[in-house]
């Protein structure tokens, strides 16, 4: 029997650490919505979570970077470039099938329709065109300064300042100014970040995240020219695979520490969660349309995608992602779960190392299957609440603008709702109409970053089979060495 105990937590024991972590923090957050906390009560309250979050998102960078370079110079050009297409491509079509999920259930549940909340059409912000925001979004993409684009990765851009009226707003990476116009102090506004000198019409995406996906773009060029270097770029190949291999150690130690860290960081936040039953039943008819679709897609399609293209039960391979998922759940950051995702491909799912390197940094950079399904739910409800009759044609530009601004979104909380403005703006709806949503978007972003993560994890078990001529070792389905054993 202590056999079979120490089995079980050797195994199970940081997962089943992390739900109790998740449950006690709903129950203490709930515990504790009625008392009064005081601002620095609350501070020091957030402070455990808030050192989880910086610990994963210290190690984002040097992860990222260090998988792409040491993971493609040793691959042969020939199977780069298939692992390279066979990604994209698949990455691609999930997203697109995804957005597809959301507009049907959409259409036929029709949260928004005959719903008493009114829009908020005050206007205000620089306008925004889509094609300004495309555009950016590419533009980033080729960050001037990749020291400076490292360092900023995390701060959001200003997304056109919206004048709302007062309503109770998950300020989880917004302030909330007054007015001072407004005498009855009733007007606030929402703002991202203070306004930069100059004005630019800056896509309302996050361009640190498209940074990071330039980031992501000059990693791989590096990796792949260190490869084609012989042994004069061995050296700093042998750099990167000692950076991979000491971040994945200072993983292994940290993760312990999780649970601690989850515990107020699921409390925190539901500690400042506006009170449910103010968030009326159209509200919720929306929350559970994202719900179904997050189901159908994360749990149906995915895995049945898994078991047709590789022919192995996705169910068992799903299982050994769980604690990235709780932690997915936890944070709602696909980039900071990254390293975990990471830590349960090669040890828990046996994905060959190589491939986990490439194609989970590049999903985490550019698949969000999760949140292009939310955008696309999301786009459509405003319109039903608008009663705005959208047309095939805008149907598809909603799917095509969705799953853009799903590669633009940053793989931090809420960025979804971030890039949403292109996907209104593509169709000609208010962008400050995102005020509508945002009351919930914070427990929605949790579940579309655990699907966001999943996809991710699945799409690197099928490209790993797909791929598995060039890389036997995933299909031995020996353990691969875990780093730092
Ligand atoms: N929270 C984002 C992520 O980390 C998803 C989103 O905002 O839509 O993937």
């Amino acid at each position: 029997l202590r056999g079979r105990v120490r089995q079980f937590c050797k195994r199970n024991g940081l997962l089943t650490l992390s739900v109790i972590a998740v449950l006690t923090g709903c129950t203490l957050g709930f515990m504790l919505r009625g008392t009064q906390l005081s601002t620095q009560a609350k501070i020091y309250f957030s402070f455990p979570g808030e050192l989880l979050m910086r610990m994963l998102k210290m190690l984002i960078l040097p992860l990222i970077t260090s998988s792409l370079m040491s993971g493609l110079s040793s691959m042969e050009s020939k199977a780069c470039c298939r692992i390279g297409v066979l990604t994209v491509t698949y990455y691609l079509w999930t997203t697109f099938i995804a957005v597809v999920v959301g507009i049907v259930l959409v259409l036929i549940i029709k949260p928004g329709v005959g719903t008493d909340m009114e829009s908020n059409r005050l206007g205000g912000g620089p306008v925004m065109t889509s094609a300004d925001a495309l555009l950016d979004l590419i533009r980033n993409m080729v960050p001037s300064n990749l020291i400076e684009a490292t360092f900023q990765q995390y701060k959001t851009d200003l997304i056109p300042i919206l004048k709302v009226p007062t309503r109770t707003i998950q300020p989880n990476f917004v302030y909330v100014v007054p007015d001072e116009t407004d005498p009855r102090g009733r007007t606030v506004y929402l703002e991202l970040t203070p306004p930069p000198e100059i004005m630019y019409k800056t896509s309302p995406g996050s361009s640190q995240q498209m940074n990071v996906l330039g980031i992501v773009i000059f990693s791989a060029t590096m990796g792949l020219l260190l490869g084609r270097m012989g042994e004069r770029g061995a050296p700093l190949v042998n750099v990167c695979q000692c950076i991979n291999e000491c971040v994945m150690k200072i993983i292994n130690a940290a993760v312990w520490y999780f649970p601690f860290g989850i515990i107020f960081l699921v409390a925190g936040k539901i500690l400042d969660m506006q009170d449910p039953s103010t968030l009326g039943k159209k509200l919720g008819w929306y929350g559970l349309t994202v719900l179904a679709g997050l189901f159908v897609h994360g749990l149906v399609l995915l895995p049945l995608f898994y078991f047709i293209l590789t022919g192995k039960n996705p169910f068992s391979y799903i299982r050994g992602l769980l604690q990235a998922m709780v932690i997915a759940l936890a944070t709602s950051s696909s980039s900071a779960t990254l390293p975990i995702t990471m830590k349960c491909l090669l040890e828990n799912c046996h994905v060959d190392r190589q491939i986990a390197r490439f194609v989970l940094p590049v999903g985490a950079t550019i698949n969000m299957d999760g949140t292009a399904l939310y955008e696309a739910v999301a786009a459509i409800f405003i319109a039903q609440v608008n009663d705005y009759e959208l047309d095939f044609g805008q149907l598809v530009t909603i799917s095509i603008t969705a799953t853009a601004a799903s590669i633009g979104a940053a793989g931090i909380p809420q960025a979804g709702l971030v890039t949403m403005v292109i996907v209104l703006t593509s169709v000609g709806l208010p962008p400050d109409d995102i005020t509508l949503i945002v009351a919930i978007d914070w427990i929605l972003d949790r579940f579309r970053t655990m699907i966001n993560v999943l996809g991710d994890a699945l799409a690197a078990g099928i490209i790993a089979h797909l791929c598995r001529k060039d890389f036997p070792l995933s299909e031995t389905g020996k353990p691969v060495p875990s780093y730092g054993t």
